[in-house]
């Protein structure tokens, strides 16, 4: 415990420069789908980036958000709760006027299922004392539909089909 503090001091001391964490997780399959993949959080600095790669989807779009909890329990996925949205806006698309802090968008899943997204914002981090941005305690929610960016308060993206624990 004392050391990990001290490590974070000394980040912040140089300005994170050679400083990053990193959190990989595997995707759970929900809703009798069988769904892959694996989500990595990488923090540098004071950007978080997402990787994830996705299998075995129906070819298309797919929302992608993170929930509220870290809890995949739920055959459908449910447990995660709704989305994670800690400054109360609306549903929206990311970067416009009004969206949720895990309004993450949609993959598009090829022919053969996979899609990969590589998505890098300074509106996360990973494990800070800061809860509207921090993502420890979340679930990340692949859907089996696509987010339509405006109906309230899901995007209208359907079921669960994979889930992520961001523990
Ligand atoms: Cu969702
Ligand atoms: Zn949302």
């Amino acid at each position: 415990m004392k050391i990990s503090k001290l490590s974070m001091l000394v980040c912040s001391a140089v300005f994170a420069v050679s400083c990053s964490t990193t959190k990989s997780y595997i995707v759970n399959s929900k809703s009798g789908t069988d769904t892959q993949g694996t989500a990595k959080f990488t923090q540098t600095g004071k950007n978080v980036t997402l990787d994830l790669n996705v299998y075995k989807l129906t070819p298309g779009l797919h929302a992608v958000h993170l929930h509220e909890k870290s809890d995949c329990s739920a055959a459908d996925g449910t447990s995660t709760g709704g989305h994670w949205n800690p400054s109360h806006n609306d549903h929206g698309k990311w970067g416009a006027e009004h969206f949720h802090m895990g309004d993450i968008g949609n993959i598009n899943a090829d022919k053969d299922g996979t899609a990969r997204l590589v998505f890098k914002t300074d509106k996360w981090c990973i494990g800070c004392t800061d809860e509207s941005k921090n993502i420890l305690g979340k679930g990340l929610i692949i859907h089996a539909g696509v987010d339509d960016f405006h109906t309230q308060p899901t995007g209208n993206a359907g079921g669960r089909v994979g889930c992520v624990e961001i523990k």
